[in-house]
């Protein structure tokens, strides 16, 4: 999977070459490149925004800037993946569908967002043909500063499904019996007692299947008791 994240803060995405995700790129699995926007500017002052049509407050980030970064990355079949606050919410569903993709376009807007024209050019049909679609995307109803953090969220989400780039498939084999794709009930290791407080009996009884039973009543009082 390649991934390319178009940014005016590319030192803020530093964190996607360490660790997991750094082994994963060495071993060719994933190759994420981080592109500076400034760099697709062509006046001196590397201009990216200007004030909004119909009036306001902020800036609007420049279409013709972003549409010379994404042309210099963009392959058929890409997701181009832009984030705004406005987007459809991001979550386990939508990361696994985009974790079989060959390559994910991250637009990380700053200021008050991207020029609207952006989404409406990549959706035309010559882009369609090449089997590329754009998705407007949020990781969650509160407000930030701009798209990196958010791209960052997606993309670890993303990756960490792909085959080969977690450490322990089968942690993963195991999240995937679940809907939500994440384990629901409580869990324990050594010791068996600590400070006071001892890991529940059952647990140690090497009874699979109590064990299982007792898991998902536990998975019920904690859903019971979120709401
Ligand atoms: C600029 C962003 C998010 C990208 C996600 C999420 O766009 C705005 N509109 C109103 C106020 C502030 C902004 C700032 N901003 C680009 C941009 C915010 C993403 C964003 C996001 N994904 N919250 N905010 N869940």
């Amino acid at each position: 999977m390649k991934i390319d994240v178009i940014t005016i803060f590319p030192e803020y995405l530093a964190p996607l070459s360490l660790s997991l995700l750094g082994k994963a790129q060495s071993s060719g699995i994933v190759d994420i490149k981080v592109h500076n926007l400034r760099d697709f500017t062509n006046d001196n002052h590397n201009t990216v925004d200007d004030t909004p049509y119909g009036g306001g407050a902020g800036m609007v980030m420049l279409p013709e800037v972003w549409a010379q970064a994404i042309d210099s990355v963009i392959q058929d079949g890409a997701e181009i993946i832009i984030l705004t606050p406005a987007g459809k919410r991001f979550n386990q569903k939508i990361a696994a569908g985009f974790s079989s993709s060959t390559q994910l376009i991250f637009a990380c807007g700053r200021y008050e967002g991207i020029d609207d024209r952006i989404r409406q050019y990549y959706s035309q049909p010559e882009f369609q043909a090449r089997n590329i679609k754009v998705h407007e995307a949020s990781i969650g109803d509160y407000v930030l500063g701009g798209g990196e953090v958010a791209a960052m969220v997606m993309i670890e989400a993303i990756t960490r499904l792909i085959p080969g780039v977690l450490g322990n498939p089968d942690s993963l084999t195991e999240e995937s019996h679940n809907a939500e794709g994440y384990l629901e009930y409580p869990i324990f290791t050594k010791p068996q007692e600590w400070r006071g407080i001892s890991v529940p009996e059952i647990l140690l009884s090497g009874n699979h299947a109590e064990i299982a039973k007792w898991r998902t009543q536990q998975a019920q009082k904690r859903a019971k008791d979120n709401f």
